[in-house]
């Protein structure tokens, strides 16, 4: 298939790109390197070494497979990305382009506006495309476990849709389950949304969101091919992961950071699944489904108190509970269905030493790039 890969530079991006390539697929990197020009604003850098985007895909045109880039900002470029589409005319478009950091988003009023003119206007600007150029092309989103909020309000949270009766006349329906977003960047997410539901019933669009949990680690089978193809391990108190943090502080002798007591749970996946799932979605397109296609794209769900614990009993590190700079629930109880993915052939990769492990070596091989001043970050809100 050919498969344009928006955003295809950054941590998800880049290592799905090369499992799309690896497997037979041409690829079509679409990125604006709005990630790299972040570091540089915030002082905060990748824990490995990342290689321009150049080099990046001269390596791996050589070792993996088919993969070309064009540097393009999607949300400000709507001339050139119709006419990229028009001349690549991909059967998919990945949408991984957004900004991702909830706490970016709440730093300031230049933030939240960057958030959402970049997020809403990009993905808006692919659907509008897909129309003028064939609306046959699958568009396959990177959504968040974030547009449900992470309660057990309505039960286990279902793919997409809540199944409720309509009290006044006792009918049976499906909606869309009720966004609850914790910050702006979660808010784009709920946004777009409604801008699929909207392109697919209007213009019969096919679109998969993938509502993806926290992913973790750093290496793929592709990335781990050659030095030039590693892939970005970000820690700082704004980009960096909870789990990805944790390793990386364990590493560096440095308290893993709770925020507050610990008792927030929530979905994880690992980093190879991301390529993987995504993989699945795109190469099974859904025709006949008359809706958005809803996956969510998680392998299990942990408290932010339970990863601590096993990092400690592995490395013997310390924990610190720090103050909670976000508002959020103080603990919560989380039960996800993801039988979308796993009716395709997902089997998820769970929580094991051996992971950890691997993630750890390369935190502990990567340790004179960790700035301690960079942890504790976070904006408050
Ligand atoms: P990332 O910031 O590392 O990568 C995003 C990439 O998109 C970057 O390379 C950036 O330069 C590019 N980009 C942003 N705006 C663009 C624009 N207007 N035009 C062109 N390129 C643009 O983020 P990531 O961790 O790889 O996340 C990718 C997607 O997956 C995001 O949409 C995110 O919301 C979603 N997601 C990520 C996680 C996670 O834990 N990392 C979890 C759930 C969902
Ligand atoms: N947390 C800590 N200590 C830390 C960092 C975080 O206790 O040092 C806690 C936070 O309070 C929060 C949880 O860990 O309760 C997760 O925080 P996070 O920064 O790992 O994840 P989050 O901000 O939710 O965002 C990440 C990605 C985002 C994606 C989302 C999926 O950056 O792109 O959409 O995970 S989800 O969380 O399932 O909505």
């Amino acid at each position: 298939m050919k498969i344009m890969v928006v955003g295809g530079d950054g941590f998800c991006g880049w290592p799905t790109t090369l499992h799309l390539a690896r497997n037979g697929h041409e690829c079509l990197i679409v990125d604006n390197l709005s990630r790299r020009r972040i570091d540089e604003e915030l002082g905060s850098n990748s824990l490995t070494s990342i290689a321009t985007l150049t080099d990046r895909v001269r390596v791996a045109k050589g070792l993996v497979g088919n993969i070309s880039f064009k540097i393009l900002d999607i949300a400000s470029e709507y001339d050139r990305l119709i006419e990229t589409i028009r001349d690549f005319r991909p059967d998919a478009i990945i949408q991984f382009g957004e900004q991702r950091a909830a706490p970016y988003s709440m730093i300031d009023d230049r933030t939240r506006r960057y958030t959402v003119d970049n997020n809403i206007t990009g993905t808006h600007n692919i659907c509008s495309a897909i129309v003028e150029v064939d609306r046959n092309i699958h568009l396959v989103h990177l959504g968040t476990m974030g547009v449900y909020g992470y309660s057990k309000d309505f039960g286990a949270i279902p793919e997409g849709y809540l199944d409720i009766e309509i009290k006044s006349t006792g009918k049976d329906v499906s909606v869309l389950y009720p966004s609850n977003p914790g910050s702006v960047y979660h808010m784009t997410k709920c946004l777009d949304q409604l801008i699929f539901q909207f392109y697919v019933k209007n213009w019969g669009l096919r679109v998969t969101d993938l509502h993806q949990g926290i992913v973790w680690g750093v290496e793929t089978d592709e990335t781990k091919l050659d030095p030039m193809l590693v892939n970005r391990f970000d820690y700082d108190g704004v980009y960096g992961t909870v789990l990805n943090r944790f390793i990386a502080q364990a590493a560096n002798g440095y308290p893993l950071t709770v925020y507050g007591a610990g008792g927030q749970s929530r979905a994880f996946i690992h980093i190879s699944d991301t390529a993987r799932c995504v993989k699945l979605a795109v190469e099974n397109p859904d025709l006949s489904n008359p809706r958005v296609r809803i996956f969510n794209q998680v392998a299990e769900a942990r408290s932010i108190g339970e990863l601590a614990n096993i990092l400690k009993e592995k490395c013997g590190c310390e924990i610190q509970n720090v103050p909670n700079p976000r508002k959020e629930l103080p603990e919560n109880e989380l039960e996800v269905h993801s039988m979308g993915l796993r009716s395709l052939g997902f089997d998820p990769i769970t929580l094991s030493n051996h992971l950890i492990d691997d993630v750890h070596f390369i935190a502990e091989a990567a340790k004179s790039g960790f700035n301690a001043e960079k942890v504790l970050t976070s904006p408050k809100w």
